[in-house]
This record gives structure tokens, C-alpha cells and sequence, in this order.
């Protein structure tokens, strides 16, 4: 009954078997989660007929999860997993069994929380909120892939009380997302007790306020249901959310309406009374003895992929003019979208435009550019998903609303397998005037926590033009971090623009552009060009310092680490957190490789004034003088 889709009335035969497996599929839940001892049980028979019905009705091919044409249905309030992994299982995903044997168990694929690793799941979600931000980055990708499918975003009540939800609402219609279809399943309970009662939220008003139009209907009734999700499908005027009235824990009278079993599992009397209400066998001995026994379903691949894409002729900025690296980044996305015409690329902007540079882009790609106002939330989920469907997905935005503000959010994306391309603008104190509420001085460090994530620190324009070509062909998520100010190229010895002409970016090299035996200074990103400053300062002096420029600050390469380890002197200076940046990844380097080379790290030791960057860069001792200060004095010690 795949491949069908919702056009057309619901036969009283399928209407009958929907029913039916719904009424199983209630019995599984319980055997499940009460074989695992936990596990969110309420919500999972409150939603039950709404899974039932979009797993029952969308076009999808349970042989082929992946299939590129498929509907993509989005399970927003991921705590309902157990009803989610019965609805597939009865769909065809997988055998019903295998979720009530080997849910929430340490190694199975069926997690307490949806994963997009279980066939047919599309999203990773269990943080409230973010579910709806996925779907409106499905349906981008459809438009912009020319892709068929339509997105259904299955939703929660209490999780409408999210800010993120109602930036993606205003998205959704911004960008007439008529192929986005929300579902909220309306039972009026939560963890701590009655919605009402927790956090008011006035669900069909703030759809109807935000331009969705709005469908109520029986949550528990598979025709009406299908009728209201047929009708929404079929509105090519723009979103519109099916509210569907629910009862938390349909189908077992003492569940009913009871926050308790929002997230607690029946003991096994009230497992035996429940399976005698619904009329099934209870199967709980059997599906732990089954327990101990493999898992017969397996995890689908949630590797990133890549956009195959040319990327262009490199600029070469030269050294008449100063250049800042976001108009680099700026011209570089711009270059690559008129280079590849066929190609869906996307860049995502929350109100900064003309700051982080994405106005060529706009120019070149209008239908490619997102602008997705002060809601930075819903950007990077947005484009996170986007990016897991085919379309090549920037965000631009400053350091700390990129990444700081929206951590969380990217933090969803590496575990989705995302390959969102991330440039972060006015990163360090390099961000001006602005003050230290607009600081990012962790972008190293928030993202030395996310496994998957690659960041690149470019020193100069040159550098950060082929690191965005670079990134723009890779799979995965990576972030280009940037500060604000108009930069000269890095020169080499030699006198030539070092990063430019046929200069290669390659991920974790450092490349040297000092030699020097009596100290080596390791200058992460735009602190390259003060460090070779200094170096030739401290030359004059007979100093002989050599320099490396750092642009992938957590993925240093063992032979250039070698190389600077030789010195007896090592010298990071980073415009970042201190604590947590550069210096951090060297003094891990050193002692994993077992060098005793003396370690001096400069960085930013507090939030720092407003001021002009180079100012607050000297007061810090992060300008040349600084450096070859710091050098000198730690070469004396
Ligand atoms: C961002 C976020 N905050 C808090 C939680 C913890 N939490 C899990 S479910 C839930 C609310 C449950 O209400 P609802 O989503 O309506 O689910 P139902 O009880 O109907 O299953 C909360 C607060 C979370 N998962 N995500």
C-alpha cells in the first residue's frame, strides 16, 4: 500500500486494516516498553492513529527507506518512538518483534528517542522543537531539487511552547511551503501534569496568527484523519497544520489522560490488564526471551554525503589591497553557484545579509537564498536538513548566533549526518565594536565537542577563498570562522601572496611560513600575519623564530607538529578563549606524542571592551608587538 499518497478517499477496506494495526500496534508499545522498563508509552497511543495513517498513506517503499522520490515524514516530538518504530514495523519497515525485543536495549538500533539510522525515520529529534525547522529544510530541498515529494511533520502539543517552533511557522509561509504539512497531535498532557495548567499555548490561533491554514479533526479516527491530511496535501496555497484532538494513552482506561504515563512503563499487573483491555495476547515472556537473541534490523547508512560540484578558479587577492575574509567567503559562494547553474545550492541568512556577505550570492542564486530573519534556531536546523537531501546548504551568521546561540541545533545536525557548510563571521575579538556580548571566543572549543564537525580558520582572504571551495565539494559538516576586519594578504618569505596563485587548502596542515630554529610561533587563522610580523621584529633582533599558520585547529598534522615540536620554544597565539582553543589542541598533541617542548599560550583571557579590533587585539597582546613581546620575554624565561 506504499507509492500511493493521500489523493483519493479512503476505502472502508484500508480504513478496516489501518484500524487494525493500530490496535496491534498499541499492544506492541506496551510490550516493548515494558520489556525495556521505560520509555514514553502515552504519547505513543496518543499519536498512534496520526503514525499509523502517514505511514499507512505517504509514498514510500519500506524495501527501499531511502528511496530519493519518498515522502519525507518528520517525527518532531521524538520521545514517541516506540509508536513511531510499531507504525513502520507494521508498514513493512522491519519486524514488528524486533522493536518489542530490543527497544531502548544498549547496541540496538531502536532508540529511546527517533533516530534517522531506523529504516524510515528521516530526522533524529527528542529536543523539542527543532522538528518542524527539519521540514521546512525538506521542502526547501524539494523545490530546489525539483524533487516530488511532499513533507509531514508529526508535532506535540507541549513542544508548541518552543520558540523555534514559530520561527519555523513564519518560514513555512514566507516561503509558501504549500508541500509542508504539520501535525499536531492535541492531547492536552504533558511531563508535568495538563497543558493548560504547565504553559497555555493556543495552538490553532498561533498557526492561524503565523498564515497556516488550519484543519481540526479526530485524532483517533483513521478517516477523518485521512480526509484532513488529503485536503492540506492538496492546498497548493501554502502550509497548513492538521490539528488532530487526542487522548493521551487511547485505548487503556487508566492511561487515559494520565500525565504518569507520559514517560513511565506499566508494571507487569498493569501490563496484564492493559492487554486484556485492548484484547491481545500478552507477549512480554516472549519478547524477552527474545532479548537476549540479535536483533534482526539494522541501522540505515547516515553517513554524510556531498554535492558533486566544480568549484571554480581560485582568486588570488594581492597585496595592494586589504581584503576581509567574509568578502572573500562572500565572492567565493557567489562564484560557485554561477559555476554550477544545475546545481541546487542554498545559502540560509537570519538578518545579516550585507554583514556576513551573502548579498552576491542573493544576486547570483535568488531562488537559492533564504532569508530566514532573527531565527537562527530554525536556520540551522533548516539547513542541516536541507543539506541531507541533496542540496548543497550554507548558513552565514555571526559567531555567536551561528554557533553559540544555536549549538543545540547544530549539535542535531552532526547527529543526523548532516553536511550543512557553516561561515561564521565576527568570530574572536575581532568582531569590533560590538562588545563583548557579540564575542564568540569558544568557536574552537563548542565545536571540539561535536564529533563530526571540521573547522577551518582562515588566515587571510586567499586562504579562506579555497578553504570555501575546498569545503563546498566535502561531505560533512564544517564551519569557516572568520573575524570582521579588512586583512593584508600573508606574503612568504619570498615576498608572494603565500595562500594564493596554486596554493592548495589541504584539512589539518599547518603551513609554515617562517622557518626558525630558537622558537616556533603556531598563530591560528588572522593572527598568522601579526605573528610573521613579529618573527621578522624578533629577526632584527637575531632572534630566529619560525611561524606556522594554523587554519584546522582540531586536526593538527603529525609531521608539521613535528616540525614546530623541534623547537625548543612553542608559542600558540590564538584571538580566542585561552582555555579552550589552539593552545588547548597543542598541549593535547604534545603530551599524546610524548614531546617535553616548552608550551607559552596567548589568547583572550576575559570578554573584552568595545573598541576598534585592532585596539582590543593590542590590549589583549595579540597584535605583532605583542607576540614578539611575549616571544622575547618566555625565550628569556
Ligand atoms: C527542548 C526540550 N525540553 C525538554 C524536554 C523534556 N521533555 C520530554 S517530553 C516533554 C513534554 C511532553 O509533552 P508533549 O511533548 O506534549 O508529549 P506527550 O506528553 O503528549 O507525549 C518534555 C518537557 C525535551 N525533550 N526537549
Amino acid at each position: 500500500m506504499s507509492e500511493r499518497g493521500f489523493a483519493g478517499a479512503l476505502s472502508a477496506e484500508t480504513a478496516a486494516e489501518l484500524r487494525a494495526r493500530a490496535h496491534a500496534a498499541r499492544g506492541a508499545v506496551l510490550t516493548a516498553t515494558s520489556v525495556a522498563g521505560s520509555g514514553h508509552p502515552g504519547g505513543s497511543l496518543s499519536s498512534m492513529e496520526i503514525v499509523t495513517v502517514l505511514y499507512g498513506g505517504a509514498r514510500l517503499r519500506p524495501a527501499e527507506p531511502r528511496w530519493p522520490d519518498r515522502d519525507r515524514i518528520v517525527i518532531s516530538h521524538g520521545h514517541v518512538s516506540p509508536g513511531v518504530y510499531c507504525a513502520l514495523a507494521s508498514a513493512g519497515f522491519f519486524d514488528i518483534h524486533d522493536v518489542e525485543a530490543h527497544f531502548r536495549q544498549a547496541g540496538s538500533v531502536f532508540e529511546g528517542h527517533v533516530e534517522r539510522s531506523v529504516p524510515g525515520v528521516e530526522w533524529s529529534s527528542g529536543n523539542l522543537g527543532q522538528g518542524l525547522s527539519a521540514g521546512a529544510g525538506l521542502a526547501l530541498a524539494a523545490r530546489l531539487t525539483g524533487g516530488n515529494w511532499h513533507t509531514f511533520v508529526a508535532m506535540s502539543d507541549g513542544e508548541q511552547m518552543k520558540g523555534q517552533v514559530a520561527e519555523a511557522r513564519r518560514l513555512a509561509v514566507k516561503e509558501r511551503l504549500c508541500d509542508l504539512t504539520a501535525i499536531v497531535d492535541l492531547n492536552g498532557v504533558q511531563i508535568s501534569g495538563h497543558t493548560a495548567e504547565v504553559m497555555p499555548v493556543r495552538v490553532a490561533e498561533d498557526f492561524t496568527a503565523d498564515g497556516w491554514r488550519v484543519i481540526e479533526c479526530d485524532g483517533h479516527d483513521v478517516e477523518a484523519l485521512h480526509a484532513a491530511i488529503a485536503e492540506a496535501q492538496a492546498d497548493a496555497s501554502g502550509p497548513v497544520a492538521v490539528i488532530a484532538h487526542t487522548v493521551i494513552g487511547k485505548g487503556v482506561s487508566f492511561m487515559e489522560d494520565e500525565p504518569e504515563f507520559h514517560g513511565r512503563a506499566l508494571t507487569a499487573d498493569e501490563y496484564e490488564r492493559a492487554m486484556g483491555e485492548l484484547g491481545l495476547e500478552p507477549r512480554l515472556e516472549e519478547a524477552a526471551a527474545r532479548r537476549i537473541l540479535p536483533c534482526g534490523t539494522s541501522a540505515v547508512d547516515v553517513t554524510p554525503g556531498s554535492v558533486a560540484v566544480a568549484v571554480g578558479t581560485p582568486r588570488t587577492y594581492t597585496r595592494e589591497k586589504d581584503t576581509d575574509n567574509r568578502s572573500a567567503w562572500g565572492t567565493a559562494v557567489a562564484e560557485i553557484a554561477a559555476a554550477n547553474e544545475d546545481v541546487p545550492i542554498a545559502v540560509f541568512d537570519c538578518d545579516l545579509m550585507t554583514s556576513v556577505k551573502t548579498d552576491a550570492f542573493a544576486k547570483v542564486r535568488p531562488l537559492g537564498f533564504v532569508e530566514c530573519g532573527v531565527g537562527e534556531h530554525n536556520a540551522a536546523t533548516a539547513a542541516g536538513a536541507a543539506s541531507t537531501a541533496g542540496v548543497l546548504s550554507f548558513l552565514a551568521d555571526f559567531g555567536v548566533f551561528g554557533l553559540d546561540e544555536a549549538y543545540n541545533q547544530q549539535r542535531l545536525n552532526d547527529i543526523n549526518g548532516a553536511s550543512l557548510k557553516l561561515a561564521l563571521t565576527h568570530c574572536g575579538l575581532d568582531v569590533g565594536e560590538d562588545g563583548k556580548t557579540h564575542q564568540c571566543i569558544d568557536y574552537v572549543s563548542a565545536f571540539r565537542n561535536l564529533f563530526g564537525w571540521r573547522v577551518v580558520v582562515p588566515a587571510d582572504p586567499n586562504q579562506t577563498d579555497r578553504a570555501v571551495r575546498w569545503m563546498a565539494g566535502e561531505p560533512g559538516c564544517i564551519a569557516v570562522c572568520m573575524g570582521r576586519s579588512k586583512l593584508p594578504v600573508v606574503l612568504g618569505e619570498d615576498g608572494e601572496p603565500l595562500f594564493g596563485g596554486a596554493y592548495e587548502f589541504r584539512y589539518g596542515r599547518v603551513d609554515r611560513i617562517r622557518e626558525g630554529v630558537d622558537a616556533v610561533v603556531l598563530a591560528l587563522g588572522a593572527l598568522a600575519g601579526p605573528a610573521a610580523e613579529a618573527a621578522d621584529a624578533l629577526a632584527a633582533e637575531g632572534l630566529r623564530v619560525g611561524v606556522g599558520a594554523v587554519s584546522s585547529p582540531l586536526a593538527l598534522d603529525d609531521a608539521d607538529m613535528e616540525w614546530a615540536a623541534d623547537a625548543p620554544l612553542l608559542v600558540t597565539v590564538e584571538d580566542h578563549s585561552v582555555r579552550s582553543g589552539l593552545g588547548l589542541s597543542v598541549a593535547e598533541w604534545l603530551a599524546t606524542s610524548g614531546r617535553t617542548t616548552r608550551l607559552s599560550r596567548l589568547g583572550v583571557e576575559g570578554y573584552a571592551s568595545s573598541g576598534a579590533s585592532k585596539d582590543l587585539l593590542a590590549i589583549a597582546g595579540l597584535d605583532a608587538a605583542g607576540i614578539a613581546a611575549s616571544v622575547r620575554s618566555a625565550l628569556r624565561a
